[in-house]
């Protein structure tokens, strides 16, 4: 008998609440499709180069076809962030901070064998995400938890990798590594991937800003990731600029009946220069 802590209190901010809010109503069809496909639902964009031609074909399974092929590079994305995660043994275990409806901690589990927690300050997500791992039999080894990734309460060193996957920018950095850098043990391995503005433009660009509007985050510089971790003693190992690489899931999904709005916005960020999709991999010294 497995007891699941969704009812355990989250401390949240005002702010947090209104974020929390968001999760706890999304619905978008862009999220929910895709995860129907293989139960693999995924809070993140995709990489790699698309199967243009799923654009042709009969017109009553295209839908269908861009669905599978937007999420086969939602998994690429999801693959590539675990091949970073380390050397994971099955008797490990992983951190998902901000882990949605589950789909990268699902990723992990199976890669690895290892348990994974995680946290997500949203009711809906972690219930739903619950849901799943019962559905797969991995309750026991999966789990899912009504916390707020800043402090989670979890045992100091007891995790061998941890990772945020397009949720580091609802937080303030310094906080976030502190705990980061708390739970990890030390050698332990930290990944992020996200979308930050590029210093090297200048401050936010109007298409990074009307991303922020659009998900309530706060995108943060590039900069902000490297004096962050380095102020607690993580120490960056891999950096991938994956701009390039994501441009084509949004051209994709910008053509598909899917779209909810927001995919000129980011096609603009990211040509601009404005805006760059960053892998970044740390060890905890
Ligand atoms: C992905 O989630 C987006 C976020 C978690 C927030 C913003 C990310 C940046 C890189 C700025 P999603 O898959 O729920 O978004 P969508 O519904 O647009 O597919
Ligand atoms: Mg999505």
């Amino acid at each position: 008998m497995t007891t699941i802590d969704v009812r355990d209190p989250v401390t949240v901010s005002a702010y947090e609440q209104s974020v929390a809010d968001y999760w706890n109503s999304e619905r978008n069809p862009v999220n929910l499709r895709l995860g129907e496909v293989d139960g693999f639902y995924h809070h993140h964009y995709g990489i790699g180069e698309p199967d243009w031609s799923v654009l042709e074909g009969p017109e009553e399974t295209r839908d269908r076809r861009v669905a599978a092929e937007l999420h086969r590079l939602e998994c690429l994305q999801a693959d590539l962030l675990a091949a970073h995660l380390g050397d994971v043994g099955p008797d490990d275990r992983l951190l998902d901070c901000g882990s949605g409806r589950g789909g990268g901690s699902f990723v992990a589990n199976l890669k690895f064998g290892c348990r994974v927690d995680g946290v997500s300050i949203s009711e809906t997500q972690v219930e739903f995400a619950n849901d799943q791992a019962a559905q797969r039999g991995v309750s026991d080894r999966v789990r899912f938890h009504l916390k707020n990734m800043l402090e989670t309460g979890f045992p100091t060193g007891a995790y061998r990798s941890a990772w945020n996957n397009e949720s580091s920018m609802y937080v303030d950095l310094s906080l976030l590594f502190a705990e980061i850098s708390r739970l990890l043990r030390r050698g332990g391995r930290y990944v992020t991937v996200t979308g930050c503005y590029n210093d090297a433009y200048g401050l936010p660009s109007r298409a990074v800003s009307e991303i922020n509007a659009h998900y309530i985050c706060d995108i943060h510089p590039r900069s902000a990731y490297f004096r962050e971790m380095a102020a607690n003693r993580l120490v960056p190992v891999t950096v991938i600029d994956l701009t390039e690489a994501t441009i084509p899931y949004w051209e994709m999904r910008a053509r598909s009946s899917l779209v909810t709005g927001i995919e000129e916005t980011f096609l603009t960020a990211y040509r601009s220069g404005s805006f760059q999709y960053l892998l970044i991999a740390a060890d905890r010294v």
